[in-house]
């Protein structure tokens, strides 16, 4: 049998973070139940201080196995004032510690199903999408178009994405990703170091806004939602968004020329943004050509469409 007691002491401002990667290992425990173990985490008084007991039948550790256990142990260092020491134990006698054992998983972020309103053909969708996947969150998406009472009930514009923890909801794409990022810490999707978080964070404005509007709105809409004559899409309309469409496919062919993702080699969530519009783009012709010569673009895209995350959010076909 192992027996070993593992203490730190967490930074004041990380506490609840390290908490809940505690809780997901818990939840995860819970679902994979291996056997022969016996594992309990403490929070002292002072709410930083942790204290894991751990307990294993045989050699081994079957926690090395579960994804929670790796996202909780991989930035350990760094959210400690005190690192963890490991002590091997003995014990002496125990009573009552059944249930006591046993994790309180209600209260567990892990615990309360995830929703995602809105079709899955929104780019904005399958970017929340996205990030779910690129974080292993399970989710429940709910197909409902814009503008629908459920939709309406969350976001007063009536645009989707919206979400639904529990007794938490919200609107807009960025506020969602915040609030993933906060609630589940494991794999932020926006870079914790100042610098790279700055720049996710200007790629996101700027796809969210100039980028969407020309790409999506303002070319890629006037074929899937026809406004010309007998339901034909608007050739005026296609016309006149060519150029901003070139102008901006040139402005993104730059910035993926000399790295791999959009911020340096970090796949993070201005490329989750990104990625969905650019798979639109190939579906309609003067794009596809445009797409065709911006050579770096076109190899981000390849690279990245082979993420599990990309193609578990693939829209249907029609
Ligand atoms: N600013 C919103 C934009 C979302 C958005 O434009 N969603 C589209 C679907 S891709 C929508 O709901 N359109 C309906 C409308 O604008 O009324 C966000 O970032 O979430």
């Amino acid at each position: 049998m192992r027996q070993v007691l593992v203490r730190y002491k967490v930074k004041a401002a990380r506490a609840s973070e390290n908490e809940t990667f505690v809780r997901g290992v818990f939840e995860q425990l819970v679902r994979a139940s291996p056997p022969g173990l016996r594992y309990r985490t403490l929070m002292l008084e002072d709410g930083v201080s942790f204290v894991h007991i751990f307990e294993a039948d045989a050699d081994g550790n079957p926690l090395a196995d579960l994804s929670a256990f790796k996202a909780f142990t991989a930035e350990i260092g760094q959210r400690c004032d005190e690192p963890p020491v490991s002590t091997a134990f003995t014990q002496i006698g125990a009573y009552g510690t059944g249930a006591a054992d046993r994790p309180r998983l209600d209260r567990s972020p892990m615990v309360i199903p995830l929703e995602i309103l809105g079709i899955p053909q929104s780019n904005f969708v399958r970017a929340v999408r996205m990030a779910c996947e690129e974080k292993a969150l399970p989710y429940d998406l709910k197909p409902l178009m814009p503008h629908t009472p459920e939709v309406l009930a969350i976001h007063p514009l009536g645009k989707v994405p919206v979400l639904r923890h529990g007794d938490v909801a919200i609107a807009e794409t960025r506020a969602i990703i915040g609030y993933l990022d906060a609630t589940f810490p494991q794999t932020p999707v926006i870079p914790k170091a100042p610098d790279a978080a700055a720049r996710t964070e200007q790629w996101i404005s700027m796809i969210t806004t100039s980028i969407d509007r020309a790409l999506v709105r303002d070319y890629a809409l006037a074929y899937f939602l026809p406004t010309g004559p007998d339901g034909a899409p608007d050739r005026q309309a296609i016309e006149a968004a060519l150029p901003e469409l070139q102008a901006k496919i040139d402005v993104l062919d730059a910035a993926v020329s000399g790295s791999d993702c959009l911020v340096d080699d970090t796949f993070t969530f201005a490329d989750m943004n990104l990625m969905p519009i650019l798979h639109v783009m190939l579906l309609l012709p003067e794009s596809t050509a445009m797409m065709a010569k911006a050579k770096a673009l076109t190899a981000y895209y390849e690279r990245h469409a082979t993420r599990p995350s990309f193609r578990n959010t693939a829209p249907p076909a029609n």
